[in-house]
């Protein structure tokens, strides 16, 4: 294990999670590494959660506002967020346990845009950060740090804070070295300059994390595993979805909108997004490349059965299974997959200029095409936006994916009125559920509206949609270019909360 830790100045740092966690406050702004599951500090979020169990107990306050990459794990958001130790959370989460906390109103929730989260932090937006925890997979002599899984949000983080503390776990491959691109060039306005990323592999940073070493209080040891959930198989409906998707993109290359090899791909959180991707392998496409976020199973596959050349990414997001045979086989990687901050990664100016095509799921959208990702009945965060708004407004296309119907057929996931809009039906491109697929491209609302009803409504639904739309019509004379029955948009989901169904 020393040899993880081969700086002298930080080894002498080296102590337990519970005194690492002392250095703690109640109040503090606390900021973490992790991004979807991985990369994320094992063992000091849980001593922190002791810390304020123990307050608690002693009838004193505890908690932090707690900032990270994106999603954690248990061990982080869930223990945490089972002991109330966390009044703010941002930018992103999907842990169970947080979930609870947020909906119940006990944390508040901060839900960004993850390009946004770094440099907003770094402007200021959200105060002072006085603790950085960050994962690691090694400390070189000369102090810089090896990442593991993911990136993220940590160079902003250890420049940010006033304290750090640093868990090294030799779970992660000490091979990771040499993976990873840490972009140092960001300035404020006015002094900021354009990005010079061309293509997706193209390095523009180190391959290390710096730290300041004299703020690092604390250096702890590891050997927990990243946990991510396993992903559901692909379903008939994922692959129905999967393949309107595959089907479209071939349209495009015969109509000389897309090269063959298509443009870099972006594939989103979530069952039915890492679906569609494992379902790309089964295509005729090869020689693809990506720019994304996450790297899931499916986009594993992609690049084990030699379709995907190479994928730019901040962050693994593999089931147990896979991580362990991706650590085992890590060299075979080397050069094929590039982890960058998700400052970069999610940057809208590369996503616009490599002409990324999005692909993402989606709760909802309505009649014309404002999507919801994040709640449910309007009122509930399931995760939150993620980086699905900084792929879809700058994609060069972008796809919402989901199936037609949810909880068994009780709810449609195509509606008059979305519950809550993540991305407005200016941002959204093309729709597609196991029914069919909806290009809305330069199509008005009402365009709009027909054709995601015809394609994507479930037959279910379909007559109740358009029913809404065409009493819509008629009710607006001087309101036909978005018409709405305000008295019933949003009549489904109330039907839904007093009956248990969307259906009459
Ligand atoms: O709930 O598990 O209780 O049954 O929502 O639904 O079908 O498993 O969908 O796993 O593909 O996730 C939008 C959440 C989809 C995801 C979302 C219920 C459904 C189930 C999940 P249960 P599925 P997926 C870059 C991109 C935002 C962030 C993002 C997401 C649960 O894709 O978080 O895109 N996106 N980031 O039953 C009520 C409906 C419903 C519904 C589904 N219409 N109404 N509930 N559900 N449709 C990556 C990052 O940003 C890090």
């Amino acid at each position: 294990m020393m040899s993880r830790i081969t700086c002298s100045e930080l080894s002498q740092k080296i102590t337990t999670a519970a005194a690492a966690a002392a250095e703690i406050k109640d109040g503090d702004r606390v900021a973490m590494s992790g991004f979807t599951g991985s990369g994320y500090p094992k063992v000091v979020p849980g001593a922190i959660a002791d810390r304020a169990r123990c307050a608690h107990d002693r009838g004193e306050d505890f908690a932090v506002e707690l900032w990270t990459g994106a999603s954690t794990a248990p061990e982080l958001d869930g223990v945490l967020a089972e002991v109330g130790a966390v009044s703010k959370r941002l930018p992103f989460q999907s842990d169970p346990a947080m979930r609870r906390s947020i909906n119940a109103g006990d944390t508040e929730y901060v839900d960004t845009h993850l390009s946004h989260s770094a440099q907003q932090a770094w402007f200021g937006f959200y105060g002072k950060l006085d603790v950085a925890v960050v994962e690691v997979a090694a400390i070189l002599p000369n102090g810089l740090l090896v990442p593991g899984s993911s990136v993220g949000n940590s160079k902003t983080w250890l420049d940010l804070a006033d304290r750090v503390i640093l868990e090294v776990n030799s779970w992660h491959p000490r091979a990771y070295e040499g993976f990873h691109d840490v972009y140092y060039g960001t300035r404020r306005p006015p002094e900021r300059l354009p990005i010079q990323l061309l293509e997706p592999m193209q390095r523009i940073g180190d391959p290390y994390l710096r730290v300041d070493r004299k703020k690092v209080v604390a250096v702890v040891e590891t050997t927990a595993p990243d946990r991510n959930l396993p992903f559901k198989p692909a379903d008939e409906d994922s692959k129905a979805i999967a393949s309107h998707l595959v089907d479209f993109l071939r349209y495009e290359i015969d109509a000389g909108r897309l090269p063959k090899e298509l443009l870099p791909l972006q594939s989103g959180v979530g069952n039915v997004a890492n679906a569609v991707m494992a379902n790309l392998a089964d295509s005729e496409f090869a020689g693809l490349t990506a720019y994304t976020e996450v790297i899931q199973d499916g986009m594993l596959d992609l690049i084990d059965n030699g379709k995907l050349k190479s994928v730019s990414a901040t962050a693994l997001s593999l089931s147990a299974e896979r991580a362990a045979d991706f650590n085992e086989n890590i060299e075979a990687y080397k050069g094929r997959i590039l982890l960058r901050t998700q400052e970069m990664s999610n940057h809208p100016e590369a996503i616009r200029r490599l002409g990324v095509i999005a692909v993402n799921g989606m709760v909802e959208a309505d009649i014309y095409g404002n999507v919801n990702s994040t709640h449910v009945m309007g009122s509930s965060i399931i995760n939150g936006i993620g980086g699905s708004g900084d792929f879809a407004r700058n994609a060069y296309l972008n796809f919402f994916v989901t199936n037609s119907l949810a909880k068994g057929g009780a709810i449609s996931s195509i509606v008059p009125f979305a519950s809550h809009v993540d991305h407005t039906e200016h941002d959204t491109q093309i729709l597609v559920t196991e029914q069919g697929l909806a290009d809305l491209r330069g199509l008005s609302p009402l365009a709009r509206a027909q054709r995601i009803i015809d394609n994507c409504a479930h037959p279910d639904y379909r007559e109740l949609l358009q029913d809404y739309l065409d009493r819509a019509i008629v009710a607006n004379p001087a309101g036909r270019h978005t018409p709405h029955l305000l008295s019933e948009a949003l009549s489904w989901h109330a039907r839904y909360q007093e009956t248990g169904s969307m259906r009459d």
